[in-house]
């Protein structure tokens, strides 16, 4: 089981108290598509992916950005469980989605930098370490399912 100290769960809790979801997902989201232009091809029902720009301009996009950080908020509230709270969301992803699970590695490193970029000087290098261990547990979480 993962140990969470005080400090920890309070850094998490803050950065989290401090993000627009609609922006901060659709910002993630997108950059992820741009940077890692593989991942486009989970997403061939969303419409149009031609470019940077349409990307960024893609209303199901966003909105899908809004649903990740609405499931982030899931395992911030279960932190003591968040592999159970994962369960069918790691089964969807591998069975039905068959998403490489590679994949969510680089997803969470794109919020990393959305959120660094949002908070500026606030991000210290306590807070990068309490975001990145509780994303390295997501990805776990959601991995499971692939083991
Ligand atoms: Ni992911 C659907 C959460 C990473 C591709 N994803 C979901 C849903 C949630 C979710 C919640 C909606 C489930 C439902 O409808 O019941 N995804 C998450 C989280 C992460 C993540 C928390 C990582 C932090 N997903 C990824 C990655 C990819 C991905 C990295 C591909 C590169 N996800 C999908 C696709 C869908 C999806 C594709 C279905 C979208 C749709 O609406 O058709």
């Amino acid at each position: 089981m993962v140990v969470w100290t005080d400090k920890e769960r309070a850094a998490i809790s803050d950065i989290f108290s401090k993000l627009d979801y609609d922006d901060v997902g659709q910002k993630c989201l997108s950059r992820c598509l741009i940077v890692y232009p593989w991942t486009q091809r989970y997403f061939g029902a969303f419409g149009n992916l031609y470019n940077a720009e349409a990307i960024m301009n893609n209303p199901m996009i966003a909105k899908h950005g809004t649903t990740v950080m609405q499931s982030l908020e899931r395992a911030l509230k279960n932190m003591d469980d968040i592999r159970n709270t994962y369960a069918e969301l790691s089964v969807l992803h591998s069975e039905k989605l068959r998403v490489d699970p590679g994949n969510f590695r680089l997803l969470s490193d794109c919020l990393t930098i959305v959120i660094a970029a949002k908070m500026g000087t606030a991000f210290t290098p306590e807070y990068q370490a309490s975001l990145q261990k509780f994303l390295s547990v997501v990805v776990s979480a959601l991995g499971r399912q692939y083991h």
